[in-house]
């Protein structure tokens, strides 16, 4: 019973010796011999070298944590398997699996795929999700007009910039009513449901009470800049059964915790442990945007949120520099199912306004389920069009 870590380390000749250490180093032992080790304490504490692969440059360590090592929490978790071998250079944590006693202990996602899709009632495409651009510094009718013009395209979600915080002229509060209100009237004059993820921000000791305010004053859905708090907090607000809001997990942040020489995999930092810890949505550079991370890893992202495992699958919002463009790429690289398609820039910075933005985006979606080409859905939809001309298309392989 526990959790069997798999580890890169630098290739090394002696690595079944150094695995052994570490085993031991980081659980019953220290860094030198201690005399007074029980037998009974090594068999019940110890860690256990699982495997070691020789590599090129790198080599593969699986070791085994015993349960009775560690509270079952994360910080606990993580500490014990990865604390001190985070210092060493280019020691990457890629995997964790745990024992079923152990998910147990974890929520996964509240609502999942399949829950936000019951609540937009949406099942044959991606969604659609649009980032508040430039509001910092505007005031609450800049935020309105914003959000009324994106609806106006359809969009399915709406969020928050993860760098919108308290503030004067779009205070939280207001942003949650203001956004209630024309969610409302545009489904009484649509049909159409949409969900605003307003950011949940400020000191960690706020967050619940900040949250559980958003849901009374009727907020469909919570924006967390994850990585700046740790996911034993999005974990603590998911649990928290006053908080009942499908939860946007923002990975700011986690680039100098994952994708370095050292440090975590973005596989299981953004994608396994966000879907544990109750992320109903992980957003993540997509590897052709502006932002941008390797191709790999944001597919390993989209599998470990989705792949046959304990908890509801979480939705993939590959992110950053998004632009109808590239649609096809997306859909090809993360499936339809469980595929956010997120733009700031991409709808804001359309050639003639957001309403536009957005259509050509809900026109490339269509096209892309229906394996109609870009260009060939340009011939029919303007605003596409305009897009393409703009951005160009985009595709990997
Ligand atoms: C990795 C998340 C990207 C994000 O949240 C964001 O604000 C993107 O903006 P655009 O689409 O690049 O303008």
């Amino acid at each position: 019973m526990g959790v069997t870590a798999t580890y890169l380390f630098p290739a090394h000749p002696d690595q079944e010796k150094r695995a052994e250490q570490y085993a031991l180093g980081l659980t019953v032992g220290s860094w030198t011999d201690i005399p007074h080790l029980e037998r009974q304490q090594l068999q019940k504490n110890k860690g256990e070298v699982v495997s070691v692969e020789k590599g090129e440059k790198k080599d593969t360590v699986k070791i085994h944590y015993p349960s009775a090592n560690f509270s079952a929490d994360l910080p606990a978790i993580l500490t014990t398997v990865y604390g001190k071998l985070s210092f060493f250079e280019g020691h990457e944590l890629i995997d964790l699996t745990f024992d079923e006693e152990l998910l147990q202990q974890f929520p996964g996602p509240r609502f999942g795929v399949e829950g936000v899709r019951e609540q937009l009632s949406l099942y044959d495409r991606p969604l659609l999700m649009a980032i508040f651009k430039g509001v910092i510094g505007r005031d609450l009718s800049f935020f309105s007009a914003q959000l009324e013009d994106l609806l106006a395209g359809g969009i399915d979600l709406i969020k928050d910039d993860e760098i919108l915080f308290e503030n004067e002229l779009t205070p939280f509060e207001k942003r949650i009513i203001a956004a209630k209100d024309i969610i409302r009237r545009h489904y009484e004059h649509t049909g159409q449901k949409a969900l605003y993820a307003v950011n949940v921000s400020g000191r960690s000791n706020e967050l619940h009470a900040k949250a559980e305010r958003a849901q009374e004053l009727g907020a469909n859905a919570l924006l967390f800049n994850v990585h700046a708090y740790g996911l034993d907090t999005l974990q603590a607000l998911r649990e928290n059964d006053n908080i009942r809001l499908p939860i946007m997990a923002h990975s700011a942040l986690s680039g100098v915790l994952a994708g370095q020489p050292g440090g975590y995999s973005y596989s299981l930092l953004v994608g396994k442990l966000t879907r544990m810890t109750g992320g109903d949505f992980s957003l993540f550079p997509s590897p052709y945007g502006n932002v941008a991370i390797p191709s790999a890893d944001a597919l390993a992202i989209g599998r470990a949120l989705t792949e046959e495992s304990y908890f509801q699958q979480a939705f993939s919002v590959p992110s950053a520099g998004i632009h109808p463009g590239m649609v096809p790429q997306l859909l090809k690289d993360f499936g339809s199912e469980s595929l956010v398609i997120n733009a700031g820039g991409g709808v804001f910075g359309h050639p003639d306004g957001p309403i536009n933005g957005a259509q050509a985006f809900r026109a490339a979606i269509h096209a892309g389920v229906r394996n109609i080409s870009l260009p060939e859905a340009a011939e029919m939809s303007e605003p596409l069009k305009r897009a393409i001309d703009q951005w160009g298309i985009v595709t990997t392989s």
